[in-house]
């Protein structure tokens, strides 16, 4: 259904016709039932309007980088989505509030978070929002993960670089 909006002066009349974009997703818990957030989120994820999960990686156990507390369970998803990326935003935000994910400090443990590590080919700069995440390439945790769903976002020596990170595939 066609949205306006009033940004000022000018008049934004959003048709919800915008071309799909292919998206990546980062997925991370390591506080309680991380395997049961991971699970949650992609369970949600599947049932977002707009949204279609397109692949998921294995989930991964791995040691917190410049964070703390137990290891994390990581995974990466590819989506098809037809929202903005502000509004993929949004919508990763509510999915992290359902398993009551509070953010006492930067890079503290977590009982969900969920990144947009790659939005199409698009660039972004905002304080609310950077595109391509700005850590990906220097985490195993992510271009692991990211490499065996989409090997062609990922360099060899990206993978090379994050060789020493401790990462543990599950089945
Ligand atoms: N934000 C900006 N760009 C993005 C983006 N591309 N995707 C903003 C998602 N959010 C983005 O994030 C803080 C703010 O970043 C958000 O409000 C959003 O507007 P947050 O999720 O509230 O806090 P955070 O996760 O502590 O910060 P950040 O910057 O996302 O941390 P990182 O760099 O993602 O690192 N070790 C292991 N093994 N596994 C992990 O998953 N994760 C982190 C978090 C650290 N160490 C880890 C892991
Ligand atoms: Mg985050």
């Amino acid at each position: 259904m066609a949205r306006q909006e009033m940004a000022g002066a000018l008049q934004i009349v959003d048709s919800g016709m915008r071309q799909p974009v292919t998206a990546y997703l980062g997925l991370g818990a390591n506080l309680g039932d991380a395997r049961g957030a991971l699970d949650f989120a992609m369970q949600q994820l599947g049932q977002t309007p707009g949204l279609d999960v397109t692949a998921c990686s294995a989930y991964y156990r791995t040691s917190p980088i410049e964070s703390s507390g137990p290891d994390y369970i990581n995974a990466v998803a590819q989506v098809v989505t037809r929202l903005t990326a502000p509004q993929l935003l949004n919508c990763l935000h509510a999915i992290e509030a359902q398993v009551g994910r509070v953010r006492p400090y930067r890079n503290a443990p977590r009982t969900l978070d969920l990144d947009i590590l790659l939005y199409g080919e698009g660039r972004i700069a905002s304080p609310a929002l950077t595109i391509p995440h700005p850590r990906m390439g220097a985490r195993a945790f992510v271009l692991v993960p990211l490499a065996e769903i989409a090997p062609q976002c990922v360099a060899l020596m990206q993978l090379d670089g994050v060789r020493e990170q401790a990462i543990e595939r599950l089945l």
